[in-house]
């Protein structure tokens, strides 16, 4: 939550070394501090988690594990880390956990060569119905290395279908069955998820990336019991800085995991992310986090609820975790231009695809909105109103090509939270 004396950030050095990029970062802060961030995958850095990463730790190489380095001086390295292995498991109830992937794409690059040879069939949700990048799309290493069999979402529906997808899995019987996504609005079903994989002896790998911090806050379920290996990012729900993990109930896998990552996909880690990981842990771990990770989902429906009071429709119908999507179809607008509106008005949105979407992926039919960000500035359901009724009139006004008028208006609204809410940090 936004803190009621927020720490000021400075510059001295940067200052006076390069003022360039220090006055881009300024302006950078005065464009946070004055938008309504709604892309779900984002959040804001606790200053505690930005101090520990802006650190001379930058300086170390620390290849190896604890205990096991392949360079001198790493007595306070191997510290750190284990401080940040040892928080992860208590957060998590994980047996394994590997800190050091520089961010989630690298965790998973790193499970696919440790379970898979290239070649080996896998299935992930396709990135149209809600998946990632590294879940098997043909532009990625995972859809060029592997033979990806991508799943979707019911056309009714738009949900998982468990049934055709345990159709799938026998058909195709993969080396490894891929959970998680970056646009689906709705829990999954893990332990439906462990059976699938169980019956065709596959491997279920869920990224959590997106929901971490509502498993960590204890608002939605876990999927480490469930799961064989568990990946996510840190600077999303999780609310750390830039970063990525594996993790796991059991330590079967750790040799072949953390051969995979180091040497087999990285080579040093980022000691400075992985203190800032270790802070970040440190912080879920408190009651506070609780409440926010509750504060987030509570928030996710209240936004989902008051946006379809107004009309508007969202895939599936709604949310049960933190982001939603609108189907922009029904008023005959496409993502690019809501997205570049959208900034001018001061809230910033993502474009996106929606299930079986027939305009490109570059103007994709979708918006997609979250809590996480705003919910850290301290807002609760009342001002959730207000940022989906900024959000509706700014449609409303694209569509019916209202003008500029009604878009200073929704500005001038727009920048009234952000004063009364402002980040947990000033900077001079
Ligand atoms: N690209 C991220 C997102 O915005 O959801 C997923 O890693």
């Amino acid at each position: 939550m936004a803190s009621t004396q927020p720490l000021t950030l400075s510059f001295s050095a940067l200052d006076r070394s390069d003022p360039k990029v220090a006055n881009l970062i300024r302006q950078e802060y005065e464009r946070q501090s004055t938008t309504l961030e709604l892309i779900p995958s984002e959040n804001l850095a606790s200053p505690a988690v930005l101090e520990a990463l802006g650190t001379l730790l930058t300086n170390k190489y620390a290849e190896g594990y604890p205990g096991r380095r392949y360079y001198g001086g790493c007595e306070v390295m191997d510290q750190i880390e284990t401080l940040a292995q040892e928080r992860a498991k208590e957060l998590f109830g994980a047996e394994y956990v590997n800190v050091q992937p520089h961010a989630g794409s690298q965790a998973n690059a790193a499970i696919y060569q440790a379970v898979c040879k290239p070649g080996d069939r896998v299935m992930g949700m396709d990135l149209a119905a809600g998946g990632h990048l590294t879940h098997g799309s043909p532009a990625n290493f995972s859809g060029k290395l592997y033979q990806i069999h991508p799943y979707g979402v019911n056309r009714e529906t738009e949900l998982v279908d468990y049934e055709q997808l345990q159709r799938q899995a026998e058909e195709v019987r993969p080396r490894m069955l891929m959970a998680g996504y970056s646009a689906y609005p709705r829990r999954l079903d893990f332990a439906r998820l462990r059976q699938i994989a169980d019956s065709v002896d596959a491997v279920l790998v869920t990224d959590m990336a997106h929901f971490a911090g509502l498993v960590a806050g204890d608002a939605h379920p876990s999927p480490v019991p469930d799961s064989h290996i568990v990946t996510t990012t840190t600077q999303k729900t999780l609310r750390g800085a830039w970063g990525g993990m594996i993790l796991a109930a059991g330590a079967e896998w750790q040799k072949p995991l953390d051969s995979a990552l180091f040497p087999g996909t990285q080579g040093g880690p980022l000691m400075h992310a992985i203190a800032a990981k270790a802070v970040c842990f440190g912080e879920a771990l408190k009651p506070e986090f609780k409440q926010y990770a509750k504060a987030v989902v509570d928030n996710a429906q209240a936004l989902a609820r008051r946006l379809q009071e107004r009309g508007l429709r969202l895939t599936t119908g709604g949310t049960d975790n933190h982001l939603m999507l609108i189907d922009l179809r029904p008023l005959g607008l496409k993502g690019r231009s809501v997205v570049e509106i959208a900034d001018r008005a001061g809230i910033t949105l993502n474009a996106n695809s929606i299930p079986y979407d027939e305009a490109s992926k570059f103007n994709p039919s979708g918006v997609r909105l979250g809590t996480p960000n705003i919910t850290t500035r301290g807002m609760g359901e009342a001002q959730v109103v207000e940022v989906a009724d900024c959000v509706v009139d700014l449609l409303e006004a694209l569509s019916e090509e209202k003008g500029p008028a009604s878009l200073a208006a929704v500005r001038e609204r727009t920048l009234d939270l952000c004063r009364r809410f402002p980040l947990p940090y000033g900077f001079e």
